[in-house]
């Protein structure tokens, strides 16, 4: 069976003493959990501070955003080779916070997506409509673009050597969870467009939800048969509600 999921996305939160508070209560409760892969996306600045953190926890680092140029003059940015040398596994790429707050496009999100991968990363594509797209019956062609951009760039085998997290845009952080049949529905149109494309790596691919994710919500949203975890961000933030999440799944 394939393993269930759970990424942490910090999003811009914590500082050094709530980090270590956090992580102190957190890893204890998870390392009696199996079968489970989970990691924790903080901010660049404690990235260091938190690889140091999860050694030996079996938990991994990952990173929400990256640079597609190795290096150079580009003031602010990071690169996927900075990432990797810092321990990171994970790289969140085309969060609807950096699509619709940088301006970031589909194309945009594939580069970051290939560059991520060619780096050894595992890229984790958030994918999603808003409430409008949603209304004017276009989730599944919004989505299907999001994912057609990074199949014209990495493939199959590219795209399927990440992580999809299906993310509705009106159901992230505001308490407004999609229902578990809402997210199933978009889960299986993801992984139809996959199959249709390599039917093993369709089957293979995880597909993780997000979205409000809650400790008394994730059990039934896990339980969907294409849902294979979650990329939960305030959740994330609460040690007992994180640890109950992932023992959800
Ligand atoms: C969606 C999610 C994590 P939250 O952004 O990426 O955040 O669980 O706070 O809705």
């Amino acid at each position: 069976m394939k393993r269930k999921q759970v990424i942490g996305n910090w999003k811009m939160n914590g500082d050094l003493a709530a980090n270590r508070r956090l992580l102190d209560e957190l890893l204890p409760s998870l390392a009696a959990l199996d079968g489970v892969e989970l990691a924790v996306c903080p901010p660049f600045p404690y990235l260091a501070q938190v690889a140091a953190l999860l050694e030996g926890s079996g938990v991994a680092l990952g990173a929400q955003n990256l640079n597609v140029a190795a290096k150079g003059a580009f003031t602010g940015e990071v690169s996927a080779g900075m990432l990797g040398e810092l321990g990171c596994r994970y790289v969140l790429v085309g969060h609807s916070e950096r699509r619709s707050l940088y301006g970031e496009c589909d194309e945009t999100v594939a580069e970051k997506f290939a560059v991520a991968l060619r780096a050894g990363l595992v890229p984790v594509l958030c994918v999603g409509e808003t409430l409008a797209q949603r209304r004017q019956g276009r989730t599944e062609a919004l989505v299907s673009a999001q994912l057609q951009a990074v199949l014209r760039r990495s493939g199959i085998e590219g795209l399927a050597a990440g992580v999809i997290a299906y993310e509705p845009v009106w159901a992230i952080g505001n308490g407004e969870t999609a229902s578990p049949e809402q997210a199933q529905a978009v889960h299986r149109h993801i992984r139809d467009l996959l199959a249709q494309h390599d039917p093993a790596r369709g089957v293979a691919t995880p597909i993780l939800y997000g979205g409000s994710v809650k400790a008394d919500n994730a059990a039934a949203l896990f339980a969907q048969p294409d849902i294979d975890g979650g990329l939960i961000g305030g959740a994330s933030l609460e040690a007992a509600a994180f640890a109950a999440i992932c023992q959800a799944a």
